[in-house]
């Protein structure tokens, strides 16, 4: 009997406690086929087990915000949980005639278009529930455009913590000192989603940005 009330009251306190801590919600941003699905799958599949979305080399293939819950992430014996909000590819021109080169038929390649520019309202959309933002660049690409600028500015505007990935430095083209240089008021983390290079820092610096909520 005594037992048992001595159950119950662990049970309702750390069901409190654990009520109350909320989990850090964690967006990825960015233009489309940067590597932004590939990044959250990759965290996601070593925490979980799981991944998050597909993967392509068409452009826009993430059209709907999709998100894991509840991913602990531990490193160096420290544990964190995450909401991981992947979005959809920002960008300022849409049109269905750049799909046609990937083979899409008239029609698919018409949906896809209007699908990704409802993508790009959601994504924006959702920028204001974000806790911290991972802007994930595909380093082999000239920074310095409107789209990067748009997003780091918005999320300047709303004091938003950020941390900026120059993904696919595997390649050869790959230039982190111009994302850096780009952007010099962020941390640029260089990595490959693809093939692993590189996570143990951008953890160590998701882990930093954390603290900045
Ligand atoms: N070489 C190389 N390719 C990568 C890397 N990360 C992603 N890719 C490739 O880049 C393409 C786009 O990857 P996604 O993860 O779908 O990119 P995304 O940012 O989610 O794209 P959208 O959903 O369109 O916004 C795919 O062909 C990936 O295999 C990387 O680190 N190195
Ligand atoms: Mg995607």
């Amino acid at each position: 009997m005594v037992l048992k009330i001595f159950k119950n009251f662990l049970k309702r306190t750390f069901s409190h406690i654990f009520k109350n801590k909320k989990d850090i919600k964690l967006g990825f941003y960015g233009p489309p086929n940067a590597g932004k699905t590939s990044l959250a799958n990759r965290i996601c599949k070593d925490f979980t087990g799981e991944e998050i979305g597909n993967v392509s080399k068409i452009p826009h293939e993430t059209r709907t915000v999709q998100f894991k819950e509840k991913v602990k992430i531990s490193y160096k014996g420290k544990t964190m949980i995450f909401k991981m909000i992947d979005t959809p590819g920002i960008s300022t021109k849409i049109d269905y005639e750049d799909f046609l080169k990937y083979n899409l038929k008239k029609n698919v390649a018409k949906i896809r278009a209007k699908e990704a520019t409802q993508g790009v309202i959601e994504s924006i959309k959702w920028l204001d529930d974000m806790d911290i933002v991972v802007i994930v660049l595909d380093s082999t690409e000239n920074p310095y455009n409107q789209v990067n600028i748009t997003i780091i500015g918005n999320l300047a505007a709303r004091k938003i913590p950020v941390l900026i990935v120059a993904n696919k430095i595997d390649l050869k083209k790959s230039n982190i000192k111009k994302i850096e240089s780009a952007f010099p008021e962020y941390d640029t983390i260089g990595i490959s989603a693809k093939y692993g290079n590189n996570l143990e820092e951008f953890y160590e610096s998701i882990f930093k940005l954390s603290k900045k909520i």
